[in-house]
């Protein structure tokens, strides 16, 4: 496989890489340019070697799918010092992202231009993993300590003009002819000949470890990666020989690399890319073009989908019935992104500009020219059916119907129409601005381009989409009903709220069920009759106790909503186990696990067997992208698989539970 190649421009040598598509450092990649150094270095006639790439991209990093396969062709490190201490000036020629070890080969270069939109970075702690090719020692000796310590931590890409400023990169080229910039800049370094990083001394102040640390707390619980990064850096600190923090490097990097952690976030890094596409799409399904969006409802959900929209450029009508929902609504929108611009996230200038495209009505005739519709009114099927009736009848042909339902059935709400193979569902998370997934939903009849498009729009809106079929929940929802109910029964058998919710935080989880249940509210659904005490929930009610909204629910509230374990809610289930004759017991965290968490992974295999989703891998998204599911746990499918299937299987069996087939075939 030719995917490096050389040519000679005069007395510079070029050395290629295509890789397609992000020219990762695949074996073949590595060994063509261990071949194309040792070729510029031996010819008399080549005083300097430029290292450029094809394509979209400089090079993006290691080859991932590489990760825990037998190595093949040189290793990366022989590869980088024959790079680091040649004879001759060496300059990286960069555009689109030099990433990782894309970023630790162009550190091994003596010298780095860049055109303005490349972006720089080592995103390795994404991955649960660092910069393993020396990016944590020559980082710090290229942009001094405390910027090292940033990227390496944050695996944020900086821009060229930062990366210019920050002595990353050496030039700017122009955006249309690096080719050329690089070139004439090759020639202008063969005079000051090579500069290598290891030479190069560690600057700053190691004081920004503790500041990030003190800044990431909250988002690093749980994870390894950001710390062993930062042990990194500081071993470049202490160490003036780079040898000896290489060393370090090379420790900690072996240390993530055979843990859990990292291979659930490389899990989660192809499951994300995985979920983008429908399986059997016939190749030629063509997308139909979104130009206009209307969107039906301008409450939480309604305005956080339009956001969304007028933030990628795309017009919006918006309808509500009244006039004051309806500026209610469109108040809050843009009182959110005054918001976001107030902490300088886009100008005012772009908040006028996205609200210039939004169109308030109060009809829903206003939007017959529209090519896609989200129907985000509160969830009743009636009410539901009579919209999508109307919709039949006034919106233009080819344009798709989608329902933000979160449980209600697709099908159901299509059969109003004459056009069900242009209804789907489009289920955002709320605040839907905010969080990044979205279930779309497949109808028994949804075209094929109907469910592209669906997809499509959804990624051009910064989501991550995910194909759901009708059943009730679809993915996320249905998987998590299974945890309240077990839930609520260990209250009965012994445990208090706060236990039960701390097993879920230790997990990584950002709540509890119980936490949950009072964010949401405990008479969301209640009957009102405080003399009707059938489950702890109306206990509790009948209590006065309705959750956060009114400061006492599982637990106590202060005004700034912080909770505290509630004497008076666990003295209310004490007392109703006791008149409900539950024998109270001692109850293991581990227990809990198996009580709440093994059945949704169980229905997650029923889930797949039904050809409600397509991949596991797709349920993995869901939960880590809408419920919070901790990343460096890879989701319930890939958490299952390393709690192993036997161990599930037996202890669901234990509590009467059905286990899939699908499960059982594991175990
Ligand atoms: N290795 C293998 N495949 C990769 C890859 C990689 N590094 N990066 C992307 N792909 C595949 C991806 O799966 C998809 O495949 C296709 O390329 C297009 O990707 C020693 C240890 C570069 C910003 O973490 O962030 O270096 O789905 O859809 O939106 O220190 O890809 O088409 O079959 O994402 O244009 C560090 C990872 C590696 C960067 C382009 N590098 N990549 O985004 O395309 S670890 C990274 C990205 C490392 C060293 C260490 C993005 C991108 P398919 P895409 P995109």
């Amino acid at each position: 496989m030719q995917s490096v190649s050389t040519h000679i421009e005069g007395d510079v040598l070029v050395v290629l890489v295509n890789n397609p598509p992000v020219n990762a450092l695949s074996w073949h990649v590595r060994q063509g340019l261990k071949d194309g150094f040792e070729q510029g270095l031996a010819d008399p006639a080549i005083k300097a070697i430029v290292l450029r790439c094809e394509g979209q991209t400089f090079i993006a990093g290691a080859d991932i799918t590489e990760f825990g396969k037998p190595p093949q062709g040189p290793d990366f490190a022989s590869v980088l010092n024959q790079m680091e201490t040649a004879s001759k000036p060496i300059i990286a020629a960069i555009h689109g992202t030099a990433l990782g070890g894309g970023l630790e080969t162009a550190l091994c270069c003596h010298y780095r231009i860049a055109v303005p939109s490349a972006k720089l970075g080592v995103p390795e702690v994404k991955l649960g993993l660092l910069p393993g090719g020396g990016g944590t020692q020559r980082l710090p000796r290229v942009v001094g300590i405390e910027q090292a310590a940033v990227m390496c931590s944050l695996g944020e890409p900086i821009s060229a003009k930062k990366a210019l400023e920050t002595g990353l990169v050496d030039a700017l080229a122009q955006e249309n002819d690096l080719a050329g910039d690089a070139l004439r800049f090759a020639r202008d370094m063969i005079a000051k000949g090579p500069r290598p990083t290891r030479d190069r001394p560690v600057t700053g102040d190691i004081g920004i470890v503790e500041k990030l640390k003190a800044e990431n707390g909250r988002k690093w619980k749980g994870f390894d990666a950001p710390y062993a990064n930062l042990r990194c850096v500081e071993a470049a600190a202490a160490h003036a020989n780079i040898d000896d923090g290489l060393k370090v490097e090379r420790e900690e990097f072996l240390k993530l690399m055979a843990g859990s952690q990292s291979a659930a976030q490389r899990h989660m890094f192809f499951a994300e890319r995985q979920a983008a596409k429908i399986d059997g799409l016939p190749k030629d399904t063509s997308l139909r073009e979104i130009r206009k969006v209307g969107v039906i409802g301008a409450g939480t959900m309604g305005g956080g989908i339009t956001m969304n929209f007028l933030a990628t450029g795309i017009p919006v009508t918006i309808v509500e019935m009244q006039q004051d929902a309806l500026d209610r609504g469109v108040g809050i929108i843009r009182k959110n992104y005054e918001a976001s611009a107030a902490k300088g996230r886009f100008t005012q200038e772009k908040v006028e500009q996205m609200m210039g495209l939004l169109t308030p009505s109060l009809s829903l005739d206003d939007l017959a020219e529209c090519d896609l519709i989200i129907e985000a009114i509160y969830e009743n099927m009636d009410v539901k059916k009579e919209v999508f009736g109307k919709l039949d009848r006034i919106v233009k042909q080819g344009a798709i119907l989608a329902s933000n339902t979160s449980y209600l059935d697709v099908n159901e709400i299509a059969s109003a129409t004459a056009r069900p193979q242009d209804v789907l569902g489009m289920h955002f998370f709320s605040p839907a601005n905010v969080m990044k997934l979205l279930e779309v939903v497949r109808g028994d009849k949804t075209a094929p381009d109907a469910l592209a498009t669906a997809m499509a729009i959804g990624k051009k809106i910064g989501k991550i989409a995910v194909v759901a079929g009708v059943c009730h929940g679809f993915i996320g929802n249905r998987m998590l009903s299974k945890r309240q109910a077990p839930a609520n029964a260990l209250l009965m058998e012994g445990a208090l709220p706060e236990q039960v919710d701390k097993v879920f935080t230790d997990f990584g989880m950002p709540m509890g069920p119980f936490q949950m249940s009072d964010l949401a509210g405990l008479d969301i659904g209640w009957h009102r009759d405080p003399s009707k005490v059938e489950t702890l929930r109306d206990a509790l009610c009948a209590a006065g106790r309705f959750g956060q909204k009114n400061g006492k629910g599982f637990y106590d509230y202060d005004e700034k909503r912080n909770r505290t374990p509630s004497a008076e809610a666990n003295a209310i289930i004490e007392d109703f186990r006791a008149r409900s004759n539950m024998p109270k017991r001692d109850i293991s965290d581990q227990e809990i696990i198996e009580r709440c968490i093994y059945p949704m992974v169980n229905e997650g295999y029923l889930i797949l067997e039904e050809g409600k989703a397509q991949r596991a891998s797709d349920i993995d998204v869901v939960w880590v992208y809408g419920y919070g599911w901790p990343v460096y746990r890879g989701g319930p499918m890939f958490w299952g698989d390393l709690e192993g299937a036997g161990k599930i299987v037996s202890a669901l069996e234990k509590q009467g539970i059905k286990v899939a087939d699908s499960l059982k075939a594991k175990a």
